[in-house]
């Protein structure tokens, strides 16, 4: 029958799409960001994050059964009683078991799908005790970094320029490049030279340890930003005048890309974040030279001139 192979074929494409968005995929070595035909989200890297994805591949099976039983039912409605098919259409109005199926049966699925998402809405929201503290600011348009427990260190991250990939780069533009590897790679003490990425990566990162509860302080001096970092499963806004605050445990050593993600001006694309994950050994260790490197680079005036007022 020509209604039971639509459904089937139907089905099967439904299923398959299923299938494919369910797992979690693996990106392959590389952590904290998107890969060429990758499906779905990125691989978690938080307790956060994985609860997320979990919470949305159930769903997505939710969703999916809904749809296809919607179809369904249209697709029998249109095949069974057309005018060819039922020329004489019943006159029912009103049928009291199958309202009240269709009313209870939606509240049903709505408080089971309620309660995990509130759970974890909770879990999100319930900032643990912080290991570390950082305060994070947004400007038009690049990200400021404060560790208010580390003496003031103070930073500024700020994109590196596309020209660094031009194919044809002049040979200033490259000296530029390879000094601003160079500076990762010293900042991290890194045994090699670190990959870049165009659009994804700034001059300076922000350093956490790994395993630890990192609490990020967050607001913005000019609109409203906002920070995420999309294998931590974090994206808050940072909003001039207020305090917001999130926080993540990341369990990998690795490098983590987000960006920008709340629309802030003509260079919203072009501030994006970079968190590399040490550990606590090497986290030390860059606090040690971040805090000679960047002290007169770039301490907020205002942390500068209580500093000497204390001296
Ligand atoms: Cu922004």
């Amino acid at each position: 029958m020509l209604f039971q192979k639509i459904m089937t074929a139907v089905s099967t494409v439904v299923l398959s799409v299923t299938a494919f968005a369910v797992p979690v995929f693996a990106a392959g070595d590389r952590l904290g960001m998107a890969v060429e035909k990758q499906l779905g989200f990125q691989p978690a890297a938080t307790e956060i994050m994985e609860h997320t994805t979990s919470f949305h591949n159930g769903l997505l099976i939710v969703i999916t059964l809904i749809t296809l039983f919607v179809f369904a039912l249209l697709g029998w409605i249109i095949l069974r009683y057309n005018r060819k098919a039922n020329p004489v259409p019943s006159k029912t109005t009103h049928n009291v078991l199958l309202e009240v199926v269709w009313t209870i049966l939606p509240i049903i699925i709505l408080v089971g799908i309620g309660i995990p998402s509130i759970r974890l809405l909770y879990f999100q929201d319930t900032i643990p005790e912080a290991d570390v503290v950082i305060k994070v600011t947004g400007h038009q348009w690049y990200w400021s970094y404060e560790y208010p427990d580390a003496n003031g260190l103070a930073f500024d991250a700020i994109m590196l320029p596309s020209e660094y990939w031009d194919s044809d780069r002049s040979a200033d533009v490259q000296a530029d490049r390879d000094a601003a590897i160079g500076d990762i790679q010293s900042m991290l003490a890194l045994a090699e030279a670190p990959e870049i990425f165009r659009l994804l990566d700034t001059d300076t990162r922000l350093v956490v340890p790994v395993n630890q509860n990192v609490k990020l302080i967050l607001t913005a001096d000019d609109v409203i930003h906002a920070w995420a970092i999309p294998s931590f499963g974090v994206k808050l806004d940072a909003v001039p005048g207020r305090i917001n605050e999130l926080w993540f445990n990341v369990r990998e050593t690795g490098t983590y890309y987000g960006q920008c993600s709340e629309l802030c001006g003509v260079r919203h694309a072009f501030m994006p974040i970079v968190v590399e994950v040490v550990s606590e050994e090497d986290y030390q260790a860059w606090l040690a030279r971040a805090g000679a490197f960047y002290a007169e680079a770039s301490t907020p005036s205002a942390v500068r001139v209580a500093t000497a007022a204390n001296k």
